[in-house]
Parts: C-alpha cells; sequence; structure tokens
C-alpha cells in the first residue's frame, strides 16, 4: 500500500528556504493586525482549523460540451485519483477528505479502499450519486428524467443508486449524501411543474428514509443544464422547501456556480443559515454560468462576502451549523492538482479575511445605519494581504511555503506519465 507521496524532507528543505523573510512578513503583519485590535496568532489557529475537501473528478482534465482534451499521467481511476489528491494535501495541508462520486469511483472492496486512502493521509467526505448519466448495462435511461421521472421503475433505479451510495459512503466513514438531479425540461409544456416536484419529493424520502444515524442528506440546487428550460430542483428556494419536508437530517448544498448571473450568493448563505438548512459548499467561480472556474479565479469579493457570512452563521450557530465545505470544479486548461492547489489557498484566504472583520465595528454601523463604516469594516479586512497568515499556518501543518513551486520541482505529473495509462479523447462535463 502507497504511503503519502512526499517526504517530510523534501518539504523541510524546499520550506527551509523561504522561512526568513515569511518570519519577517507575518511579524509585520502581525503587528498591523494588532493596532487593530486583531491577534495574529488566533486568526491563524482558525486558519489552521479550517479545511475543504476536493472532489474525486476534479482530479481529472475535465472538458466541456464540445472536447476534453487529457494530459499526460492525469488519474484514471479512483485510486490514482487519491494519489494526487494526496499531493494536494500533503502540499496544502487544507485538503485532508476527498468527496467520491458513484458509480465513477466504484471499487470492489470500500473498506480496502478507506485504509488506501488513510495510508495516503485522506479520509472521505460526503458520497455522490450519478442519475445524471447512463452506465453500460443499466435497466432503465435516464434520458427523461431520474428521481423525478415519470415511470416509476426509473424512479426506483435512481433511488436504489442513491441507497447503494449511503451503503458505500457508510463504508468509506463518510456522513453525508449529496444528490444533485438533472431532472427539467427544455421546453414549455414538457413537464408538469408540480407533479414533477411531487415525485421527486416522493423518492428523496426513500432515501432520506435509508439515511444512518448521524447522516445527512445535502440537496443541491442549480437553475440550469442539462435542462435548459426548467430544473425541478432549480433554486435555493425549491431546495429548501424540499429540506424542510424531508426532515432535519436533509439540508441544502450551495455550489457557487448553480445561480442566476449577479444573484446575491452570500444573501442566500444567510437566509438558508436561519432557518438551519445551510448544509454545506461546492466552491468553484464563474464569469457566466456554471464554468466551474478555479475559487476566487474570477470574483474574489464574492468568496470573501459567502465567507464573511459563514463567520456570522458560525458565531450565531444554529441547528448544529456544520457546514461541509467542498471543491467542484471542472480543470479543463490546466494541470488539476495545480488548480486545486490554487483553490485550496484561495479560499482559506477569504477565509482568514473573513476572519479579520472587525465584528464590533460591523455591527455597531449595521445597527446605527453608517452605512459608509459599516461597508469599511468590511472594506478594511479584504484589503488586507492575508498570505503570511495562510502561507505560515500551511508550514506548521507540515505543509509546502509554496505549493505549486514545489509540485512542479517534484516531477510528480512526468512521473505519472510514464506509469499510468492514458486517458481516451471525447467530450464531457464534469
Ligand atoms: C452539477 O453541475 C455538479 O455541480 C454536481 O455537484 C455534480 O455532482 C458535479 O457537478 C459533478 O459533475
Ligand atoms: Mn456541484
Amino acid at each position: 500500500m502507497n504511503g503519502p507521496p512526499l517526504s517530510a524532507d523534501q518539504i523541510g528543505s524546499h520550506n527551509d528556504r523561504r522561512l526568513d523573510a515569511l518570519r519577517d512578513e507575518y511579524d509585520s503583519l502581525g503587528r498591523a493586525l494588532d493596532r487593530r485590535g486583531v491577534d495574529i496568532e488566533a486568526v491563524k489557529a482558525r486558519v489552521a482549523g479550517f479545511s475543504i475537501a476536493l472532489p474525486s473528478w476534479g482530479s481529472g482534465r475535465g472538458g466541456t460540451r464540445f472536447a476534453k482534451f487529457p494530459i499526460p499521467g492525469e488519474p484514471t481511476d479512483i485510486h490514482e485519483k487519491l494519489e494526487d489528491c494526496a499531493v494536494v494535501q500533503q502540499l496544502s495541508r487544507a485538503t485532508p477528505r476527498v468527496s467520491p462520486h458513484f458509480p465513477w469511483d466504484k471499487v470492489e472492496d470500500y473498506a480496502a479502499l478507506r485504509q488506501e486512502a488513510a495510508a495516503l493521509g485522506l479520509a472521505f467526505d460526503a458520497v455522490n450519486s450519478n442519475t445524471f448519466q447512463d452506465q453500460p448495462g443499466q435497466a432503465h435511461s435516464y434520458r427523461s428524467g431520474s428521481l423525478a421521472a415519470t415511470d416509476p421503475a426509473v424512479r426506483a433505479q435512481a433511488v436504489a443508486h442513491n441507497i447503494e451510495c449511503i451503503e458505500i459512503g457508510r463504508q468509506l466513514g463518510s456522513r453525508a449524501i449529496t444528490v444533485w438531479v438533472g431532472d427539467g425540461a427544455n421546453f414549455p409544456g414538457q413537464q408538469d411543474f408540480a407533479a414533477a416536484l411531487d415525485r421527486y419529493l416522493e423518492s428523496a424520502a426513500e432515501i432520506y428514509a435509508a439515511l444512518p444515524d448521524g447522516w445527512r442528506m445535502l440537496l443541491e440546487h442549480k437553475l440550469y443544464e442539462p435542462a435548459f428550460y426548467a430544473t425541478v430542483i432549480s433554486d435555493w428556494g425549491s431546495s429548501i422547501l424540499a429540506a424542510q419536508q424531508l426532515g432535519p437530517k436533509a439540508q441544502c448544498l450551495v455550489d457557487l456556480g448553480h445561480h442566476a448571473p449577479n444573484v446575491n450568493i452570500e444573501q442566500i448563505v444567510a437566509r438558508l443559515h436561519r432557518f438551519g438548512k445551510l448544509g454545506g459548499f461546492h466552491f468553484n467561480d464563474s464569469k457566466y454560468g456554471d464554468d466551474d472556474l478555479d475559487s476566487g479565479a474570477i470574483n474574489p469579493h464574492q468568496l470573501f462576502l459567502v465567507f464573511n457570512e459563514l463567520i456570522e452563521a458560525e458565531a450565531r450557530p444554529r441547528d448544529g451549523f456544520d457546514p461541509a465545505y467542498m471543491i467542484d470544479q471542472s480543470h479543463n486548461v490546466t494541470d488539476p492538482i495545480e488548480s486545486m492547489l490554487s483553490s485550496a489557498e484561495a479560499i482559506a484566504g477569504a477565509f482568514a479575511k473573513a476572519a479579520i472583520v472587525d465584528r464590533n465595528a460591523l455591527h455597531a454601523a449595521q445597527d446605527s445605519n453608517d452605512v459608509m463604516m459599516a461597508f469599511q469594516a468590511l472594506r478594511g479586512a479584504y484589503r488586507t494581504d492575508v498570505t503570511p497568515i495562510v502561507e505560515m499556518a500551511r508550514i506548521e501543518a507540515g505543509g509546502a511555503a509554496d505549493p505549486i513551486a514545489l509540485y512542479r520541482a517534484m516531477g510528480w505529473r512526468e512521473r505519472k506519465a510514464q506509469e499510468r495509462k492514458p486517458v481516451g479523447l471525447g467530450a464531457g462535463i464534469v
């Protein structure tokens, strides 16, 4: 069984070259924050305690519906995906869990897979079901929907698949299932909106009933795609209504790319939390639609504002506030390991910025309707370069000062290009 891909020495000697300069930058930032009444050590401790799950599917090159351009050495199965995720975790120390997707990640022996992950320094996060594609040998097609299909046999098959995912997740040590369905319509008149939602709710209740103790069912909404006229769980409103009807173990998952352009996602976060239904996140970024670009690449300010709401929520927890943070990106033009390293850093940075917001000043300004000072409380934190905090937390946890530089220097992908079989051409949204 493989151990972690890098040795402590490799990381240590990389870090040694950077430590003096980093200490200087960290101390200088510490003094600046101290003048603002912020204890840098306390912020660093919060950053050290923050983690995000990696999507198993994000370790391969994604594609658009036009094409996929694989790179030599990309992973071809869950074992190789875990190896790559272990590289990300070792270098970033912010991504200790992997969120698997079935049937993409199916194996014979899940107890062995769990051990394999543990030997690589990884555990498993929420399992994801897939009823948006047909699989070879499958009895019924999902071409006309899955959990909301009109054909009861299709619905039964989709429910059974989700229950199988829960069973696999149980063996992997996972505590949640994320359910996203593409069910919807491409044409006006195609679907009876009310009946489709009824069918979805009935199927979802069967999955809910199979949840083991301590498990959550995360409902992921998405405005459109693959259905281009109407989607059954299209928005946070449909999602929270469904979660409320299902019961306390059902919560909503917010994928940042699954909303109409310009929608105020941070407000959605606050609303879902208000009703104890904020279950998790799929982090990514977008310019136009569900672009699945790297977190913080397009709109880092939005990411900061989302974390600002999360920090508010953390201070005022409702119903065991414990969101599952995950990345969900499609790396079409970059090395997926580099994208995940860059995204983990961007997400941790947004969290750190939100953690240094002067909450007293913000709340006082809000209460006295001092608009400019409320805005300045956020602005002051957002314009602070928190890189030394994130870097110091990472190094102290055993990670690399410059994860992408060390990743390139270790020649991982080149080595894997010799060892792994090439993946095929083709198109695909993942
Ligand atoms: C759908 O677009 C989605 O965001 C869901 O989370 C899927 O499970 C994932 O992408 C995989 O492609
Ligand atoms: Mn998603």
